[in-house]
């Protein structure tokens, strides 16, 4: 898809879904707040801003997704985006279609891969996740996938915290690439949204 967006007087070539989304997230139009989500977030909003301080945020991820208080935590420094210790509406809206809905299964998927329960995934554990789970598509991931889904969602240290794995899981929903052929040396995988 080639689509033109007009954008101070200028024309931005747009060959893809991702870069729209991209340079949409950059303009800082993000086109509406769903309702639901608003009305969440304005709970624990204090008179109305579009923002959460880290407390309430972390207050509103307990209560209404039912995290623990560490749990929260963890998930607050992932959507956090900009670490500037507040939830404004754009980054809870990002958890909320991420995450949302399926905090619980999400939670508890996390933790059974947790053997040691050191509250992340070293490379052993993640690997075993992504050996039992399935893309946007319902198959099972190829070994060069596992590869590169364990490559791209881990921090430096190869761990994936529960935030990271919110993320991966999510990229795997989106995830309906074809497997890669036998024998075939390149396969993108990076551009899941296309
Ligand atoms: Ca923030």
């Amino acid at each position: 898809m080639i689509t033109y967006v007009k954008y101070r007087n200028r024309l931005v070539l747009i060959n893809s879904i991702k870069q729209r989304q991209i340079f949409m997230a950059s303009m800082g139009k993000r086109g509406k707040i769903p309702k639901e989500v608003q009305a969440i977030f304005d709970k624990y909003a204090q008179s109305n801003v579009k923002r959460l301080s880290r407390q309430h945020a972390i207050e509103m991820l307990q209560q209404e997704f039912g995290m623990t208080q560490q749990e929260a935590m963890v998930m607050f420094e992932t959507f956090d985006k900009d670490k500037n210790e507040i939830m404004s509406i754009w980054e809870f809206q990002q958890f909320y279609e991420t995450v949302g809905a399926d905090a619980a299964d999400v939670v508890a998927k996390f933790h059974e891969l947790d053997k040691d329960n050191s509250l992340k995934l070293d490379g052993d554990e993640a690997r075993a996740g992504l050996e039992s789970m399935v893309t946007g598509t319902g198959r099972k991931l190829d070994e060069k996938e596992i590869q590169f889904f364990l490559m791209t969602a881990c921090d430096d240290t190869g761990a994936i915290d529960l935030g990271m794995f919110s993320n991966l899981l999510y990229r795997l929903k989106l995830y309906k690439a074809e497997p890669p052929k036998k024998g075939q040396k390149t396969h993108i995988i990076g551009d899941e949204t296309d």
